[in-house]
């Protein structure tokens, strides 16, 4: 049986801070209690499930874009039991978060027996070819999965891979996501005219859909969520890392820079303005993007207004800090404490190998 105690510490707290009778929450609080002895599971109404969620978001420590917390939209789609009304619910999330370009932050909640295996709803596969590796190295163990189920890609480095899920533990079903939902932005630098021939482009709307969303006990395996990036997150990471797609040579080269000595500081150069690139670009096609300056001024306004209402605010130092003149920021010079408090998205295991 799930613990009573949970389920009652989140409802309390939820109705609380939604500032509900405490009569009301006294009655809720019976009603659940009663469920759970007979053995059924607790089940949030929307409002808590809408609540929960935005908390969840606010108690992820990983996270420096919490300050836009109550503005998560939540569709609860919990009653879905067919493959291809699900398949919907996740067009329709790509397609209301994205919005043009003018992404909002949105969840979409299935019942916990479904699982998604993608890691982000949008992502570019990864093939292992006898010439190394095309694409995005970060996808080559689900590729290799989708490509087991029957789908095939058409072999660029930027191929979008199909969703894939599965109900109840049954056999997953894949299904590409029409073109048409899909946003994505060419990379092109202000002034460098040569970075458009990197043929280098980044999808709009990051759509998390591998973590579980745990909220007064139960755990939501499928709760695809997203905000907007931070160019960091591309043009530091994605774009850069040398296990991913490892541009920066080919950045440094098209800047003329010396690459024979460390201390020419090339890779920082060639770094700033892929990230300049990549802020210049999506600003340009009106895609929301934020960059780490003002993501950390706006986490810093976080950690004030949760001061006010009355909270600690946990964090995670090493995953807060951007990669990209860390210590440019407040967050860098502060102590965070990576105290676990639920409601949250909680990271599991792949379902597939
Ligand atoms: C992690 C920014 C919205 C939950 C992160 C990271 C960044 C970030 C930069 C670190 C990612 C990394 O290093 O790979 C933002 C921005 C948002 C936003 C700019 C704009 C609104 C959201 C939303 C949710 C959320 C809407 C959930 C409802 C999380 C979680 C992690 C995370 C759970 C940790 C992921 C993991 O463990 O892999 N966010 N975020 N974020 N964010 Fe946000
Ligand atoms: N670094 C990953 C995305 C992780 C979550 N980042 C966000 N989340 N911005 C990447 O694809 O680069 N969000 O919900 O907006």
């Amino acid at each position: 049986m799930q613990s009573y105690d949970e389920t009652k510490e989140f409802i309390t707290t939820c109705h609380r801070e939604l500032a509900k009778d405490p009569a009301e929450t006294g009655r809720r609080l019976a009603e659940v209690q009663k469920e759970l002895e007979q053995g059924r599971s607790y089940e949030p109404t929307y409002e808590e499930l809408e609540h929960g969620a935005r908390m969840a978001w606010r108690n992820s420590n990983r996270c420096i874009g919490r300050l836009f917390w109550r503005a998560l939209k939540v569709f609860d789609e919990r009653h879905l039991q067919h493959a291809d009304d699900i398949v919907s619910a996740l067009y329709r999330h790509i397609d209301y978060a994205t919005h043009g370009g003018k992404i909002r932050p949105t969840i979409t909640v299935f019942h916990p027996k479904v699982r998604i295996w993608n890691h982000q709803l949008i992502r570019y596969a990864g093939y292992e070819t006898a010439d190394g590796i095309l694409g995005d190295p970060h996808s080559l163990a689900f590729t290799r999965a989708c490509m087991r189920l029957g789908w095939q890609g058409r072999g660029t480095a930027f191929d979008v891979l199909p969703i894939v899920f599965q109900i109840d533990g049954n056999a997953p079903q894949w299904f590409a996501i029409p073109d048409e939902l899909i946003l994505e932005v060419e990379i092109s630098h202000p002034e460098l005219a040569e970075f458009r021939e990197l043929g280098l482009k980044w999808y709009s709307v990051p759509i998390i859909s591998d973590m579980a969303l745990d909220i007064g006990g139960v755990r939501y395996a499928a709760a695809p969520f997203n905000g907007w990036y931070m160019e960091t997150e591309i043009g530091a990471r994605n774009l850069t890392d040398e296990r991913r797609y490892n541009m920066l040579p080919k950045v440094a080269e098209l800047m003329g820079l010396n690459t024979n000595s460390h201390t020419t500081l090339w890779k920082d150069k060639a770094l700033v303005e892929l990230n300049v690139a990549v802020l210049h670009s999506f600003k340009e096609r009106g895609v929301t993007i934020v960059d780490h300056h003002t993501a950390a001024e706006q986490f810093a306004h976080f950690e004030r207004m949760e001061g006010d209402a009355g909270r600690r605010v946990t964090g995670d130092w090493t995953w807060l800090i951007p990669p990209l003149s860390p210590a440019t920021t407040h967050i860098f010079h502060q102590e965070y404490d990576n105290q676990v408090v639920k409601p949250m998205y909680v990271r599991q295991d792949a379902p597939f190998d």
